[in-house]
């Protein structure tokens, strides 16, 4: 460890990359990146659990050669990563193993990984089993003599070269088209006017969950979704489960849930709890009649993507007995104006009532992240 900690003397600027894997370290980290001010970098599956995305030294969301545009170049430039939480696999280190450029980055990159159980020198090098992840980095810090770490001082220029998010995307074509809603228009509104300091943002595993990485955070801000193509319906229970630990411990940040419409007919009861409980979320109900997800990879108009019935959203809340709506509140989206209208009405404010927020898609609405994630754009072209 102490050599590795001389390592990072030498080193010019070696970022910090964060991964969700049991780490109980989020002061310590902060703390680390404040005295150095190394870049920093999240991966999908820790989003806000330790790193404030907000940070100047954040740089983005890591992906491998499914970073948006942006990420994987900045990383790339360091001559030492240092990998904590680490979960090597397809969800949180967008691993597939397949990218011809990422193995040759990973054989050749000077990369620590510091996992749950292991410790990882360099990629499949030196794997050091049964080991806390967290004790070494802990030994780390005893060793590591900030004194002989030059604060890194940047230009203006290069503090604000990192990721690009989907605020930035240009939805010129789209907003013509007045009589429709866009993935991409919910996305970019998401990023630029929505989420407000201290929101949790849930998702399904929707088309949208590939999305996530291009939605900027606000400071305090969390992002949360299940691993890679586990089972549909998660995001529904979790969003019961994340509003009453908020009530429980009298936290009032907002929550907001990105839930997909074929998806939700697998748990749909847990309506209920929101009732019961008095929880008051943002529903986001993706209304795109049917699997958009499935019928990008394969079956675009097989009836399997289809939905059995066509369900009303807006009654559904009524449905579950809260039919003088004393508890919940409904809005039907269909385009970018009633979008907005929405935002600026009540998509900023704290929520008093649950919010059942329908948003009507097309079928064949394949956001960008998906688009990337199955090879069917570069992330350049996302932009
Ligand atoms: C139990 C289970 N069945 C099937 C799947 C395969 N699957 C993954 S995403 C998905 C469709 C999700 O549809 P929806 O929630 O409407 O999201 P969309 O892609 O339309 O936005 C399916 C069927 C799964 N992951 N789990
Ligand atoms: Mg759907």
């Amino acid at each position: 460890m102490s050599n590795y900690s001389d390592n990072t003397f030498t080193r010019s600027n070696p970022p910090v990359l964060q991964d969700p894997s049991r780490w109980r370290h989020t002061s310590e980290v902060i703390d680390l990146l404040e005295k150095t001010n190394w870049d920093c970098y999240s991966t999908p599956a820790s989003r806000g659990l330790c790193l404030d995305e907000t940070l100047e030294n954040f740089k983005g969301v890591f992906c491998n050669e499914k970073s948006p545009k942006g990420v994987f170049e900045s990383i790339k430039k360091h001559d030492l990563v240092l990998h904590f939480g680490s979960k090597i696999n397809e969800t949180s280190f967008r691993y597939s193993g397949k990218n011809e450029e990422i193995n040759n980055w990973l054989a050749t990159q000077d990369i620590c990984f510091l996992g749950r159980d292991f410790a990882m020198i360099g990629f499949k090098k030196e794997l050091i089993k049964n080991i806390s992840g967290c004790k070494v980095f802990n030994r780390f810090l005893e060793v590591l003599d900030y004194s002989k770490i030059q604060k890194i001082i940047k230009s203006k220029a290069e503090q604000s070269r990192g990721q690009l998010y989907s605020d930035s995307y240009k939805l010129r074509e789209m907003v013509m088209q007045e009589d429709r809603l866009f993935e991409q228009e919910v996305s970019y509104e998401l990023s630029k006017n929505i989420l407000q300091k201290g929101d949790i943002l849930l998702c399904e595993m929707s088309s949208f969950a590939f999305e996530l990485e291009n939605i900027k955070l606000p400071s305090g801000g969390r992002i949360i979704c299940q691993s890679f193509y586990a089972s549909i319906g998660y995001a529904l229970p979790a969003t019961v489960g994340v509003c009453k630990a908020l009530k429980d411990y009298n936290m009032n940040n907002r929550v907001l849930l990105l839930q997909g419409d074929g998806s939700a007919q697998m748990t749909l009861q847990e309506l209920s709890l929101f009732l019961k409980y008095d929880l008051n979320p943002m529903i986001l109900m993706l209304n795109n009649s049917g699997y958009t997800i499935e019928r990008a990879i394969i079956g675009a108009t097989s009836s399997y993507n289809d939905l059995t019935a066509k369900w009303d959203w807006q009654k559904m809340l009524e449905a579950f007995g809260d039919s003088n709506k004393d508890k919940h509140e409904t809005f039907r989206i269909g385009n970018y104006d009633e979008l907005k209208t929405y935002i600026s009405e009540k998509g900023t404010k704290p929520l008093d009532k649950l919010h059942m927020v329908e948003l009507i898609l097309d079928k064949f609405d394949y956001g960008n992240g998906l688009l990337v994630f199955l090879g069917k754009k570069s992330a350049d072209e996302a932009m």
